[in-house]
Parts: C-alpha cells; structure tokens; sequence
C-alpha cells in the first residue's frame, strides 16, 4: 500500500501532520498550497468561533474555560490565537500556552499561535490556512482568538461562524469598539471580568447602542475609518439585523458565566440554521476567504513586476515620496499590465 499523503494524514486527524503543515504554510512552500488544495473538498464541517477584544480583556481565559465545556460535552477543538502586537518577545503567546496548558496533553484539542504579520497576504490570511488545516483534522469547534480592533480582526471576524466581543467593565473599550466597527460583526458580547465594578453598567451601555442601531440601522463606515467604502462591493456583509446579539457577563478566572456563553454561542449556531442565514454566512466566509487570496495573489504579482521593471518597492517609494515618481501612473500601468497577462 502507498504511503498516504500529507493531506491524507491531515485528514486523519494526525498532529504532527497537521503541525508539519502548517509550518510549511509559514515558509510559503510550494507543496503546503497543493496540499491545502487537497484537503479542501473535505473542509466546511467545523463550527468557527470568534474571539476579538481589547489587549487583557480575558479572551484566553474565556478560551480556556470554552475549551474545557466544549470537550466536556464531546467535543474536539481547535485553537488559532493570534498575538500581531509581541512579534519579539511571544511573551503574550507563552502566556496563551500556559492558559490554556490544562489542555496541552489532551488529544482532543489542538492550539496553534500566529504571532507575525509576515507575507502580502497578512494575518488574515494565515489564519483562513489555519482554520482549513484544524477544520480538515476534523475538529468540532475551531476558536480564533485575535486581540484588539482593527482591520486584521474585522476581517478575521469575517471568517467565523460565530462572532464574540469581549469586553470589560469601563466605558473606554467600548467606545473603542464602535469606532472599529465591532458592534456590526458581533453576534454575542460577553462582559468579562465581572467580578469588577460596573459590569452591569457596561452591558446596559451595550445594549443601548445596540437598541439604537436597530432603530436607525447600521452604522458600519460611518466613523470607523477601518471598514471599506461603502459601494465599493467588499463591505462586510454578514449583518443580520434579524438576531438580537446577548450580553453575557462572565467571569473567566471562576468559570462564572461560561455556560450561558456557550449557550448564547450556540442560540445564535441556531438562529442561523433556523433563518437560513447560516448559507449567506457561509457565502459570507467563502467571499472573505477568497478575497484574501486574491488580494494576495495580485498583489505579489504586480510587486514581482514592479521589482523587474521599476525597482524594489521601497526604491520606487523612496522615489514616490521625493515627487520624482508618479504612484497613480505605476499603479494603473502595473494593473492594467497584470490583466493583459
Ligand atoms: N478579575 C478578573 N481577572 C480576569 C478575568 N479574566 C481574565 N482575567 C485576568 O486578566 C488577565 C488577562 O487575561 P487573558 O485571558 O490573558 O486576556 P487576553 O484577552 O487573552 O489577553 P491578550 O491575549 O494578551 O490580549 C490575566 O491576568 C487573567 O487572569 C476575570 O473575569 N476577572
Ligand atoms: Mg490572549
């Protein structure tokens, strides 16, 4: 009998085949591509959880204690957490590591932390790899845990099933989320670290800017400088303005709340399944997934050209910053070249 192929082992669930691919993903050789080819039929089955809020606010914590509900009742998971901020130190990602350490020896849960930026295609993009790779190893429920509010998380946001803001008691961090355009992509918020002051207020605050943007609509693009142009086709289109997102108050350090979390997870699992809406969210994930890629592609097609032609891009932005170079005329003669190739 042949020796079966990476993919095929992926496929089987194997770890160190999993983790042999991703690593390879990371190197951006040639054979990880063909091999995430291979395994694509079979992706599409595993739940993906969202996980974004501010630095601290407790998402690993909250992870954990998912991690640990889900496999009590069966389930295997995956984990993608991702740390942009500590490409030095991975001080954060070791903190992750021993978080979450309970389940490092349990073969039903499989971690995986993303900490560069990296290649053209950005985080994103290695994390859309990283969820097929988990979800083709067969596991129930994937998490990805990004921090902050940026672009990288909206965009992350766009790959998940299910969307979790977690926020902590204060007005600041909720402030933060509107301007990034969180409000729209969250489909449950949990107000973590309850145990302090103002928990109460905090969700009380949540749920009036959530009960004003369904009476005069959404307000993505409005003020957030992150999201797309309006009209320009790419705009998240996920919203559903028919589900009501809970606030749930959690208490990660105890446990406190983590049921109701996962229950409110699972109300909105659902909704979507009940409405319909899970196929324009799958339509939703695919469309993300695949600009991504495609924004990749071009990209560093157009950059191997510029570099053959012109001069690297740092050259050619040093000769643009100095007004000896025209930016708009490389651009448009750079796009127009790649689409008659
Ligand atoms: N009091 C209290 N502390 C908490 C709670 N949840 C988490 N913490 C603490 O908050 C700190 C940060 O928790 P993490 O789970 O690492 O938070 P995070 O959002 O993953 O942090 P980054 O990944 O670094 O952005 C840790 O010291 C936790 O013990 C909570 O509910 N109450
Ligand atoms: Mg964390």
């Amino acid at each position: 009998m042949a020796t079966p192929s990476l993919a095929e082992r992926v496929l089987s669930g194997d770890v160190r085949s999993a983790a042999r691919l991703m690593r390879d993903l990371d190197d951006r050789l040639p054979e990880a591509e063909t091999t995430l080819r291979a395994i694509f039929p079979s992706t599409g089955r595993a739940y993906v959880i969202g996980l974004t809020g501010a630095p601290g606010a407790g998402k690993s914590s909250l992870t954990d204690k998912l991690i640990a509900h889900y496999r009590a009742a069966g389930k295997t998971v995956g984990i993608v957490a991702i740390d942009p901020t500590s490409p030095f130190t991975g001080g954060a990602i070791l903190g992750d590591r021993i978080r979450m350490q309970d389940h490092a020896t349990d073969p039903g849960v499989f971690i995986r932390s993303l900490g560069t930026r990296g290649h053209l295609g950005g985080l994103s993009r290695s994390t859309a790899d990283v969820v097929q790779v988990m979800d083709a190893m067969g596991k129930d429920i994937v998490i990805v845990e990004t921090v902050g509010v940026g672009q990288d998380e909206v965009e992350v946001a766009e790959l998940v099933h299910t969307a979790v803001v977690v926020t902590v008691p204060g007005l600041g961090d909720d402030v933060q989320a509107i301007k990034a355009g969180i409000l729209e992509i969250a489909d449950v918020f949990a107000v973590n670290k309850a145990d302090r002051d103002g928990a109460d207020r905090t969700a009380r605050d949540l749920q009036t800017m959530l009960e004003v943007r369904h009476t005069v609509g959404p307000v993505s693009s409005a003020g957030g400088g992150t999201w797309h142009a309006p009209g320009d086709g790419l705009a998240h289109p996920v919203e559903d303005l028919a589900w009501d997102p809970p606030i749930v108050q959690t208490v990660a350090v105890t446990g406190q709340g983590i049921a109701e979390l996962a229950a409110a997870i699972e109300s909105h699992r659902a909704h979507l399944q009940k409405s319909g809406a899970i196929h324009r969210r799958e339509v939703a994930r695919a469309r993300a997934g695949f600009l991504m890629l495609l924004r990749e592609r071009l990209l560093s097609g157009a950059l191997e050209q510029l570099e053959e032609e012109t001069g690297r891009l740092d050259e050619v932005a040093g000769r643009i910053a100095r007004r000896e170079a025209d930016p708009y005329a490389l651009a448009d003669d750079l796009a127009a070249r790649l689409r008659s190739r």
